[in-house]
């Protein structure tokens, strides 16, 4: 396994945290090396700046950016690098995290983000798995069985409904 890491997870304050270690560990059950780190687009502008722009000769493939409020960070990123980034939108204030998801979801055109739900930190380490899974075929097969896992998870579910309402197997039956 290589042991470098491909994912650049980086937050715009230590009070992100809890969204690094979700995607970190996300990653980690994909056998995906990540590092994390803190730099502020507003409080630390260089060092973002920095960060991005030396981050693919670092190794890095994709960069997960987590920032809330006035979440400038991933936009911020991808202006000084072209890997793929992907947005991590969080509720850090009175907006509830709306306003991260509008900055990070409306970048201009030429700049491109992507931008997950609020808090949704284990889709943008699922996204950036899909993206390298691309050309690794082995982390591939470990994204399709944690999607079979995933499905098995849903299917099993419906045990938990009584009988009497419970829709019969046989309504997902496909020809
Ligand atoms: C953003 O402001 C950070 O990403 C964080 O979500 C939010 C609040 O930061 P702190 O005031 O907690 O450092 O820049």
């Amino acid at each position: 396994m290589d042991r470098h890491p491909q994912v650049g997870i980086i937050m715009g304050s230590q009070s992100d945290m809890d969204m690094a270690t979700k995607a970190f560990e996300a990653l980690k059950d994909l056998e995906i090396e990540a590092e994390v780190t803190i730099a502020s687009a507003h409080r630390t502008p260089e060092d973002a700046i920095s960060y991005a722009e030396n981050a693919r000769s670092r190794g890095i493939t994709v960069i997960i950016a987590i920032a809330g409020l006035s979440a400038a960070l991933p936009g911020v990123l991808a202006a000084h690098t072209t890997l793929p980034v992907i947005g991590v939108p969080v509720n850090a204030g009175t907006l509830g995290g709306m306003d991260a998801l509008l900055s990070i979801a409306q970048m201009p055109p030429g700049v491109p983000v992507a931008a997950t739900g609020i808090g949704g930190a284990r889709n943008a380490a699922l996204l950036a798995a899909r993206i390298i899974a691309l050309h690794d075929r082995s982390l591939h097969e470990r994204l399709c069985e944690a999607v079979f896992r995933g499905n098995q998870k849903v299917k099993a579910s419906r045990t938990a409904i009584s009988e009497k309402s419970a829709a019969p197997e046989d309504a997902f039956s496909r020809e």
